[in-house]
């Protein structure tokens, strides 16, 4: 009765089957991109923080993992009370991280190592010291309103805020300032002041800045915190959320209908792909990246592909989706995402970055391979942290090693919800100190301490290392049946994922995915309608299931939290 349940199966899991994207020329199609958090990739130095000479001395690593391009977060000046989201000066290098000069030098060799170089833009705020922010103060023209400046109300004979609003961070996002008279608007720190984007002449500032980096070479930008941009210009108060479960002054206890995703956001962005677009036509360089940063609905997400930005960070394996998802669950997400995306353009896909838990200990270390095994099969650009590639995961911090403000302003009793420290720890290059990444006694974060094992020396010298699996995987990413073939989502019993990618007269890549806590045999075969014999080309490192081998697809052995990519060529 095979054909049974196979018909079964088609109806259940819904099969479907797209067409291919049309072919670009941009450069980040079907290439994984790397994000680096400087102050912790390599220390140059010995003062215990990253830095660009640190990045410049370790390129040859992006040559090696054959990623397309760094996203570098900021380096610009910054008093680093958001460790650099704080800009003080969009223009200039914050000398803990080096010069404009080291900057030069970076791209200088990236650029002749074929490495591209993505810049962070951070338009939402500026530092409250940034010389506008000064002058705003002191309603200096053209920069009074580069700000959100409004009078506080009236309570019972005592000044207030002038709405609900809330911190990211937590807490009231407006502060009074006393030289002015007036409360400023700041949705992340105290200290990052909302840009007012109403301004026009702001906008211009903020166009000069992507065309000074221009100028120095860089292939692109992600634009941080971009829905954040524009507030409704009413101010009113913004809904509690009934039963939270969180406590008043904590982001999450609003709906943030007013001060979030705003219809006037993507005219904005337009405005900075015009400004990309026009310098590159004058040099007739090669298109520019932009990748945008929202936590915001699919539909929200989709639309910024309208308005410029090619790459709309899609965070699903972040969020929605979490370790308690099912089979389905993923499967309706990834669905949804292809099928969405406008012709024309390409999915993405990002497995982890410096807000989040790293995916290893999001989804607990079996899994930890398996993000960048769907990301690698699945069509698009895979978007990587630093330390993924090597398996790093969280190094959980105690209150007094806590420096990140999202932790500090949480307290004592509820940082380790909000602190985003455990994912920024240094890179581990080796089992020297502090993992190679710093000659200093003390790092600005503490090393994990499983750097002795997990590290990018030893798994250099293992078969079956995080890394390994990587390099296989981006070299997945550059075939032809990857780049161009069809995607199908497939539901392998209740607790196996499968994904095939197909071109005809080739055989197809097949990932499957346990999702289950216990070894079963699967008849894939079957399920997926794929040959018979197909050879491991990839597994999870934790799976211990060798590479290289022959499989039966009617009988495919996956034992826990186990990933396989099964290729027939
Ligand atoms: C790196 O990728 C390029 C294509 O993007 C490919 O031509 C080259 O062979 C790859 N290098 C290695 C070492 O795999
Ligand atoms: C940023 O720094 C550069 C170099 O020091 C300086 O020329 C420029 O005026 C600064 N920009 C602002 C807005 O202060
Ligand atoms: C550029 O970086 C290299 C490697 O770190 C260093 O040897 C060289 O002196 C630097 N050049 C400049 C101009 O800073
Ligand atoms: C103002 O004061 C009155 C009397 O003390 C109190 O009932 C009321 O709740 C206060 N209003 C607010 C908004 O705090
Ligand atoms: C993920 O779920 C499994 C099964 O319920 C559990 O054993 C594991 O501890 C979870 N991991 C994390 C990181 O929550
Ligand atoms: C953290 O605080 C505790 C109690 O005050 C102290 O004993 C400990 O040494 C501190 N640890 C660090 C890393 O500062
Ligand atoms: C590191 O600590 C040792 C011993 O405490 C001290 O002698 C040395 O000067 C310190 N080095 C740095 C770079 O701080
Ligand atoms: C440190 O790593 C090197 C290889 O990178 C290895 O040869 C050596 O045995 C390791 N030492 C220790 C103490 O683990
Ligand atoms: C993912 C990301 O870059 N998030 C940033 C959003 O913006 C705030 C404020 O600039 C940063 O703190 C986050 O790190
Ligand atoms: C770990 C493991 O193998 N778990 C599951 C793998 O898939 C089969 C088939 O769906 C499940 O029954 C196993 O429990
Ligand atoms: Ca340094
Ligand atoms: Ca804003």
């Amino acid at each position: 009765m095979w054909w049974f349940s196979l018909y079964l199966c088609l109806i259940l899991t819904n099969f479907r089957v797209d067409s291919a994207p049309k072919p670009t020329k941009e450069w980040w199609k079907d290439t994984f991109i790397y994000q680096i958090y400087p102050r912790s990739f390599m220390d140059s130095n010995g003062d215990g923080i990253g830095d660009l000479n640190g990045i410049t001395s370790k390129l040859e690593h992006f040559v090696d993992l054959n990623v397309s391009a760094i996203w570098i977060s900021p380096i610009y000046v910054s008093p680093m009370v958001d460790f650099g989201y704080d800009i003080a000066n969009f223009t200039d290098i914050d000398p803990i991280y080096g010069t404009l000069s080291d900057f030069t030098n970076m791209t200088t060799k990236a650029k002749a190592l074929g490495i591209k170089v993505i810049l962070d833009f951070v338009p939402n705020h500026t530092s409250d010291k940034h010389p506008w922010f000064q002058k705003s103060i002191k309603k200096i023209q053209p920069y009074s309103d580069y700000y959100i400046w409004m009078d506080g109300v009236l309570v019972n004979g005592t000044t207030q805020p002038p709405n609900n609003w809330l911190s990211v961070f937590g807490n009231s996002a407006w502060e009074f300032n006393k030289e002015r008279g007036q409360y400023y608007l700041h949705q992340f720190a105290i200290g990052q002041p909302d840009l007012n984007y109403h301004n026009i002449p702001l906008n211009t500032e903020m166009q000069n800045v992507l065309t000074f980096w221009l100028d120095r070479g860089v292939d692109g930008f992600r634009i941080d915190a971009i829905n954040h941009l524009i507030e409704d210009t009413r101010y009113l108060d913004e809904p509690k959320i009934i039963n939270s479960g969180v406590p008043d002054n904590d982001y999450d206890s609003l709906k943030h209908i007013y001060s979030r995703d705003q219809i006037g956001t993507y005219s904005i962005l337009q405005t900075w792909r015009k400004a990309i677009d026009s310098h590159g036509k004058k040099l007739k360089a090669e298109p520019k990246i932009i990748l945008t940063e929202a936590y915001t609905s699919l539909t929200n997400t989709i639309m910024y592909y309208n308005y410029g930005s090619n790459i709309p960070m899609n965070f699903m394996f972040i969020t929605p989706l979490n370790n308690h998802s099912t089979t389905m669950d993923f499967k309706r997400h990834i669905d949804a995402w292809i099928n969405n995306v406008p012709k024309g353009n390409l999915a993405n896909w990002v497995v982890s970055n410096h807000d989040q838990h790293r995916v290893g200990t999001r989804y607990g270390t079996r899994r930890t391979d398996e993000f960048s095994m769907l990301v690698a099969t699945l069509p698009g650009v895979g978007i990587i942290y630093y330390g993924d590639e090597i398996g790093m995961i969280d190094r959980p911090m105690s209150w007094n090693e806590t420096v990140d403000p999202a932790g500090c302003n949480a307290g004592p009793q509820r940082y380790y919800l909000k602190s985003r420290d455990p994912a920024r720890t240094p890179y581990q290059w080796d089992n020297t100190t502090n993992a190679g990444f710093s000659t200093a006694n003390i790092t600005w974060l503490p090393v994990h301490s499983n750097y002795k094992t997990v590290n990018l020396a030893a798994e250099k010298l293992m078969m079956n290392s995080h890394y390994s699996l990587f390099k296989k995987l981006v070299a997945l990413k550059k075939m032809p049946i990857i780049q161009s073939g069809t995607t199908e989502v497939i539901l392998v019993g209740e607790m196996v994922l499968g994904v095939v990618r197909r071109l005809p007269d080739v055989p197809p890549v097949v990932l499957l995915v346990n999702f289950s806590e216990t070894t079963e045999i699967v008849d894939a075969r079957t399920w997926m309608n794929i040959p018979e014999q197909l050879t491991v080309y990839a597994s999870s490192v934790e799976s211990n299931i060798p590479c290289e081998v022959t499989m039966d697809t009617t009988e495919v052995n996956l034992p826990a939290a186990a990933s396989v990519i099964l290729v027939g060529f």
